[in-house]
Formats: structure tokens, sequence, C-alpha cells
């Protein structure tokens, strides 16, 4: 069977950089969705998150069936909360909030979510998340009830990530929070990608080729960007495939 992680590990493997667009199902309006995917597909995106903070019940499955007919690229649920749950997915980010002390957002929605985890064809994928200070109250903040972690303390950062690592997870996020006013640090996504073997996701607050650029230069091997494309999708025109 396909495994979107096993597909992820092929492309790093050949030095491939990877780019998921974050979808918000809050955020998007079904007259323009077909024009943005039109965008989408054409340029260099390789994976389409689909997730928010805080979505209205149902709104997620419905937007997910909506992609599936507009895509071939696998659709990976990035979840604010277990509604956001849905089968018609490929794969669910299994975010453990690994930078923050709230045993909700640690174990206790992944125990709530198993009902609907049981029988699914989803694919799981145990995901480290550490939220790191950007200058501003992010919604995972506000959301988690946790606080970031500082980014001056790039040794605690670096530890939090081995330690989620050690844990057995296989994805490491780095996030800023979506629309952070300052991307994660070059410094920090270098020295956490030296630290861990499992691939290195970084979003937030990433808005031009060249933050995406310096992204990749710096270790990242999958960026997420949502907010520069629902702000203005001719920001895919910069990046479009060959
Ligand atoms: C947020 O990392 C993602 O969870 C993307 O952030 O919306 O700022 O691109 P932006």
């Amino acid at each position: 069977m396909k495994s979107i992680y096993n597909e992820i590990l092929q492309a790093i493997a050949k030095e491939e950089k990877l780019l998921a667009v974050l979808i918000d199902p809050d955020n998007t309006k079904a007259e323009s969705l077909a024009s943005f995917m039109l965008k989408l597909n054409t340029s260099i995106a390789t994976h389409i998150f689909v997730g928010g903070s805080t979505v209205e019940k149902g709104e997620t499955e419905k937007l997910v069936k909506a992609l599936k007919k507009l895509s071939d690229l696998p659709i990976v649920i990035f979840p604010g909360d277990i509604s956001q749950i849905t089968n018609h997915a490929d794969a669910l980010l299994f975010l453990s909030l690994i930078s923050g002390r709230n045993p909700e957002y640690l174990i206790g929605k992944h125990v709530a979510s198993i009902s609907k985890l049981r029988n699914t064809n989803l694919e799981v994928i145990p995901t480290g998340y550490l939220l790191i200070e950007n200058g501003k109250e992010t919604a995972v903040q506000r959301v988690s009830g946790t606080e970031p972690l500082k980014r001056r303390e790039v040794q605690v950062i670096k530890d939090t990530a081995k330690a989620g690592e050690f844990l057995g997870m296989k994805l490491i996020y780095l996030e800023a929070g979506s629309g952070a006013t300052h991307p994660i640090e070059s410094n920090i996504i270098s020295e956490v990608k030296q630290q861990i073997q499992v691939p290195l996701i970084v979003g937030g607050g990433i808005r031009s080729k060249e933050a995406l650029d310096a992204a990749y230069a710096s270790g990242a091997d999958m960026v997420v960007i949502g907010t520069a494309f629902e702000e203005d999708d001719t920001f895919f025109n910069k990046l479009k495939r060959d």
C-alpha cells in the first residue's frame, strides 16, 4: 500500500524539497477554490495540509472531498481538534504538542480520538510539534493554553526535538504559528536538523520565495505555507513547476 511517509523519506533521500500548502477550512471560499487549486496544481507544492485551530464541525470533511476532486496531491489532515479527522483524507499528522505541558495536547486528545481512528484507512503519522515564540500570541498558543519555546533557548528546542524522536515520532514540526511575524530562524532550523534523523517540517510566517529557500537551505525538508497563499494566490506564480 502507498505510504505517504515512505514517499517523504524517498523524496528526501533524493535531496528533493517538499512544500505543503495549508488550507484552513475556515478561511476558504467555495467559489474561489477551483481557481486556487489550478494555481496550486501547477506549482512546486507536493502536499496539501488541511486544518486550523478552530474549524466548524463537518467543514474539514467537506473541504477534503472537494479537494480530492481538484488535485492528485496527497491530502494530509493537520488537525486543531478531533472533529477535523476525516477518513476521506490520505494521512493524519498525529500531533503531540511537545513544546507545551498541557496533557490534553500531549496525549489526552489522542486517546479521545481512537474511537474515530480505530477502523480508519488514514495513514497516521506521529509528529512532534514544537511551537516556537515569534513575537506575538498565536492561535496554537491560545487554543492549547501552552507557552511556546523561547527563540533564544536553542538548546531546549534541540533537546525537545530529540526527545520527540526518541519517543518514536516520525516527523518533527517547528511551528512559528500561522501568520507569524517572524518565521523560524535559520540557526534554529539548522541546529535542530543536525540533531535528528527524521524529516524536519518548518512552518509559520513564510511569505516569500526567498524565505522558503532560506528555510530549505537551513535544513527544512518540508515547508508549510498557508497565510501567504490565502492572502494572495498569485504567490503561486513565483513557485511554478518547471
Ligand atoms: C501554520 O505552519 C503553518 O500552522 C503555516 O503558517 O499560515 O503563516 O504560512 P502560515
